[in-house]
């Protein structure tokens, strides 16, 4: 990005995502298309004040504009509008979609994340990698995931009020909430969802440095709402894996039902 990026003087923090350069990148054209309007209305506005004022026309004119130029500025942001649309945030957004298919491929980290009045709950898979059965009426109150543990799956499957995530791995982030809409947001990683009571709405991104930051609720969701800045590390493949190895095991011991009457 080159010095003269509007996105710079925005106070958007820093990015830290693979993607989050072609984000900053059509902030940047959209707001230099808007500063090029905002000066040409402005010096357009200060012509008529200039051009049409009383004392040089005495008389009220009724016929109007002759000329098309009006028309033809229109039709040029018409076209840099679709330029932006199409040239600019319809390939950032096919970008996303259509590489769906090969995030899977990529050795992704997969993490539910559940939102509540007032704060987030991570939900991992645990060593087998796949998530337990989630049942709602098992949840004890409304920070709950809900896990099932008949479900074998489930077994060594963590809860985490921390998001920890690897550098240089995708990171898909199943959204979801135990209550009203809230809206994920991690602005670092230049991206956000909302998460929609009975949906989960999957959003990935790749981490491409280290970093601790916080994340917020992007969607008024009640009185809470300004305190539901949770935290997230961005820490390195080898300390993820060892951190959630030992998750899952101290989850998977507590689980187990013959560990759970040996220790009574
Ligand atoms: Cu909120």
């Amino acid at each position: 990005m080159n010095s003269l990026s509007p996105s710079k003087f925005l106070g958007i923090p820093e990015n830290f995502s693979a993607h989050g350069g072609q984000v900053d990148h059509l902030i940047d054209v959209v707001h230099w298309l808007m500063i090029a309007l905002f000066v040409g209305w402005t010096l357009f506005f200060l012509f008529c004040l200039v051009r049409f004022r009383q004392s040089a026309n005495p008389k009220a004119c009724y016929t109007g504009v002759k000329n098309h130029i009006s028309s033809h500025l229109e039709i040029g942001i018409v076209i840099l509008e679709a330029v932006l649309l199409l040239g600019f945030a319809f390939p950032l957004w096919k970008d996303r979609t259509d590489t769906w298919e090969t995030v899977q491929e990529r050795d992704p980290v997969r993490v539910r994340v559940i939102g509540y009045q007032f704060g987030w709950t991570y939900h991992y898979p645990g060593e087998d990698g796949i998530f337990g059965r989630i049942d709602h009426g098992l949840k004890t109150g409304n920070t709950d995931a809900g896990i099932d543990l008949d479900d074998p799956n489930g077994l060594d499957d963590f809860t985490s009020s921390v998001l920890k995530i690897p550098v240089g791995r995708p990171a898909i982030l199943n959204i979801t909430t135990n209550d009203v809409i809230h809206n994920y947001a991690i602005v670092p990683m230049r991206i956000q969802q909302d998460a929609i009571p009975g949906r989960e709405i999957p959003m990935w991104f790749t981490p491409n440095k280290k970093l601790e930051t916080s994340v917020v609720c992007g969607q008024l969701c009640g009185e809470g709402h300004g305190n539901m800045a949770g935290q997230m590390e961005v820490i390195s493949d080898s300390a993820y894996r060892e951190w959630a190895k030992g998750e899952s095991e101290s989850f998977l011991k507590r689980n187990t039902p013959q560990q759970a009457t040996a220790s009574r």
